[in-house]
């Protein structure tokens, strides 16, 4: 008899069927009430059986001989071969060597920041299981904001006084709102439905596309601003920018606006603070350069007759701003959002209906949704008494420089003097940029854990890795952010090897260290979901929304609230434009702060008091542009979520080293062909990629995605593709301290041509 079975689950790029039989997973189909459903889970059936799954509890070999304190055992990291051990005996371990380290350094000396996405799923969610532990055992030093959005996270608040991650769930024009009211959508940095696949903890239904058709239909005119055509759905204009140079752009039509008598005054007198300091600077007055459309042309390889154009348009029509994350991940990723903000205030129709900016469309899925928000579903991660953090970019700076002072918004902070870092559901050697700095920092703490279902490069430089399972292996509820849908999320198959889910790990590590109780409550994973369900399910009904019985909702897999539409026509700062002494915004002044008295006292030169155009070390505009003269953006791969199933996509015959776009007219100077495999490099590093041509990115821009497993040979250069060999390990400013990878100028050299292999 045949034990082929078909159930629905859900993940970060949405739902899907998994067909399983003989406990392993053997197909995946579209979940038909998506519109638009992604190709990611394609991987999955290659992917969750991979040879690449973590068996069994390993720990190094020379860690394990040498043990923790012993330099010798530190420098094979990334190396060394490991050693299988019973769970129970490698839970011993790493509980004793918690211990130790608490015992001799205090919880300070922990680093449990363990950046990551993880996977869907409430309770099983790998950081709320770390981060819960280690609360635990006494705390650690965590990890603030976001490799996707630190330097937003850093400058909105000043600007809007809201939360970053508020306004963009709350205060934004929906799509509905768009299509009824927008003439011109102006994006920067493009709304690209390949990233909108996903959304952290899901998005069911895949809708960007169509919205941009139903914009094509109704003639609304959509400009992409940026390098490369394809961040933006066909048919919109493409206006090529250099990386990097948006805020010399933005400053540029706001100076037409000003200067052609166009800025809306009143608004900037009524509902803004600090115009007065920042229009002199637009202007030129202080400090000698107008930043006219002549000033920027050459800056941002836009002729200044369509700045011009563009800006008298922006004025003549309602408008919305659009600002993607990537021109934050940047060096001064802190000025083209504020810029933005500043450009669409002197258009005025910041409250208006479709007009006014909004940031992160695109980005991932879910933001311009009309969804009810509920509450709840929440594994309790309990409070970490240790308040020593890191902004989550200045990992190597952390390790390599303990004791050392840096700013960050205002604070003064040091760097602790990390001993053992814990990283569960997060690959750094996948996200953090320079990895070749990263991998000489890795050598700083005497020991690092790992819980990983797979052998990323991190599981590999890692002293102790315990085999996590995937969402597939263990029963879970999903739910999202912006998505209506409920999900009971099957366990679908048997652990794959000895894996354990990471619930299980932790308590394991917890009765080792004689904390069991506290980290459990008493209960087994299926009992804290019925229990976090029953609340949620409270407060639910509480709030007029019929969510089903627990038992209901594992008969039926997935329910579809009754959430949608909720917030159709709410106009975003609304409130504030009807009545700004009524509504204030959280600032100093109430209002939206063009300058920034706060920002000002902290003295920054790399962040000043009001919007200013600061190139950033590495662009076309630099002088290294001269010994390395493209620049590299790395985007997010649009055929996985980061690293996330790569093995899978690794074996595809072709596929890696992964591919890198070039412009025709740069391949050609350096004889290039399609499908040859080049080096990409720098003077930081380099890795192998596989050039593609296209005319949909502007020359002298090459881009390679995020996603490929960092695999340097003895030389250093990454076999398989990873940007992330190359790109610099700096903070976007001393206010936000963010990732800067877009910053990243190379050069590219022919290794061999398809034809030779
Ligand atoms: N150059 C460059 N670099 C970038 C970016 C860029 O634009 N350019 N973008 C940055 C951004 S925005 C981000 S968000 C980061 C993303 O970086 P990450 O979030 O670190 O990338 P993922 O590949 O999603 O890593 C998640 C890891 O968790 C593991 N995992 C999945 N489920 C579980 C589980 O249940 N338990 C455990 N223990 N592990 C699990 C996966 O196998 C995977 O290794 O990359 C950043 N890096
Ligand atoms: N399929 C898929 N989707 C994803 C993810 C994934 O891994 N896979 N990751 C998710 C995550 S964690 C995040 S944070 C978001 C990231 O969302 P974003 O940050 O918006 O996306 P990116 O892919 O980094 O960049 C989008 C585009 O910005 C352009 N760009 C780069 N630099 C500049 C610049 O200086 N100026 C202008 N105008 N344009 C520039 C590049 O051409 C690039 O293609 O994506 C999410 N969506
Ligand atoms: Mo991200």
């Amino acid at each position: 008899m045949s034990n082929r079975i078909t159930r629905t689950t859900t993940s970060h790029w949405g739902a899907f069927n998994v067909t399983t039989e003989n406990d392993r997973i053997v197909a995946v189909s579209d979940f038909e009430y998506d519109p638009n459903p992604s190709a990611i889970p394609a991987s999955l059936p290659a992917a969750v059986h991979h040879r690449s799954r973590v068996a069994k509890p390993s720990i190094r070999q020379s860690w394990l001989k040498h043990g923790p304190q012993h330099s010798a055992s530190r420098v094979l990291r990334g190396d060394d071969k490991f050693v299988e051990l019973p769970w129970d005996e490698a839970l011993e371990i790493a509980a004793n060597e918690i211990n130790r380290v608490k015992q001799e350094h205090g919880n300070e000396a922990i680093f449990g920041g363990s950046y990551g996405w993880a996977s869907a799923g409430r309770f099983h969610h790998a950081l709320g299981q770390v981060h819960r532990f280690l609360n635990v055992t006494g705390g650690y030093v965590s990890s603030l904001a976001s490799y996707s959005t630190a330097a937003a996270q850093a400058i909105i608040p000043h600007v809007f006084g809201v939360h970053f991650l508020k306004l963009m769930w709350g205060e934004i024009n929906s799509w509905p709102l768009i299509a009824e009211h927008t003439e011109t959508l102006v994006m920067f940095g493009g709304i690209n439905p390949k990233n909108s696949q996903v959304s952290m903890g899901g998005v069911t239904h895949h809708e960007t596309a169509g919205w941009f058709e139903l914009f094509e239909k109704s003639g609304m005119r959509r400009i992409n601003i940026s390098p490369q055509r394809g961040d933006t759905p066909e048919g919109a204009e493409w206006l090529p920018v250099n990386p990097g140079s948006d805020t010399a752009l933005m400053l540029a039509l706001a100076y037409v606006l000003e200067t052609e008598g166009l800025a809306d005054q009143k608004f900037l007198a009524t509902y803004c603070q600090g115009y007065d300091q920042f229009a002199p600077y637009l202007t030129g007055a202080t400090d000698g350069i107008a930043k006219s459309p002549d000033w920027a042309a050459p800056l941002c390889g836009v002729s200044a007759q369509v700045i011009h154009d563009l800006a008298i348009s922006m004025a003549k029509s309602r408008t919305l701003i659009t600002v993607a994350w990537s021109l934050q991940r940047a060096e001064h990723g802190e000025q083209p959002y504020w810029m933005a903000a500043t450009l669409a205030a002197m258009l005025g129709q910041i409250g208006l209906p479709g007009g006014g900016i909004g940031y992160g469309y695109g980005a991932i899925g879910g933001i311009g949704v009309s969804v009810k928000r509920l509450s709840g579903l929440t594994f309790p991660q309990l409070e970490n008494p240790v308040k020593h953090f890191i902004p989550v970019a200045r990992i190597a700076d952390m390790l390599l420089k303990p004791g050392e002072p840096f700013d960050f918004n205002g604070q003064a902070l040091t760097y602790p003097n990390i001993k053992l870092v814990y990283w569960c559901g997060g690959n750094p050697f996948h996200h953090h940029q320079d990895l070749k700095r990263l991998n000489h920092a890795w050598q700083q703490p005497e020991t690092i854990i790992v819980n990983e279902p797979w052998w990323t490069a991190t599981a590999k430089r890692a002293d102790i890795v315990f085999p996590a399972t995937t969402s597939y292996e263990r029963h879970d509820i999903g739910r999202a952010e912006g998505d209506s849908y409920l999900f009971d999320m099957p366990a679908m198959i048997p652990p794959v090897g000895e894996a354990r889910d990471d619930y299980d790990i932790f308590t394991g590590l917890a009765r080792h260290l004689e904390l069991e109780e506290k980290f459990t409550e008493g209960r087994s994973s299926e009992q804290w979901l019925q229990h976090l369900y029953a609340a949620f399910r409270d407060e639910s009904l509480k709030n007029d929304v019929a969510v089903p019985e627990y038992d209901e909702l594992i008969r039926k897999n997935w329910v579809d609230l009754p959430l949608r539409g909720a917030q159709h026509s709410q106009t975003p700062f609304a409130e504030f434009r009807a009545d700004p002494t009524a509504a204030p915004l959280q600032t100093p002044s109430g209002k939206i702060e063009i300058y920034s008295d706060t920002i000002a006292s902290f003295n920054y030169s790399d962040c000043p008091g009001h919007p200013t155009w600061l190139p950033p070390g590495e662009w076309l505009g630099a002088t290294s542009a001269s010994e390395f003269p493209l620049h590299m953006v790395t985007p997010q791969p649009g055929d996985k979520l980061h690293s996330q199933m790569e093995c899978a996509i690794a074996d595809v015959p072709g596929e890696r080293p992964a591919p890198v776009t070039l412009n025709p007219i740069d391949a050609a100077q350096r004889q290039i062909k399609a499908g040859d495999i080049v080096r990409v490099f720098n003077q930081r590093g380099a890795c192998l990629a596989r050039a593609q041509l296209s005319d949909d990115i502007m020359p002298k821009v090459v881009s390679l995605s995020t996603g490929a497993w960092y695999d340097p040979d003895a030389n250093g250069t990454d076999q398989q593709g990873n940007p992330n060999a190359l790109t610099r390990d700096v903070g976007t400013s001393s206010l936000g301290q963010g990732s800067s990878a877009h910053s990243c100028l190379v050069e590219v050299v022919k290794v061999h041509s398809n034809t030779d292999m």
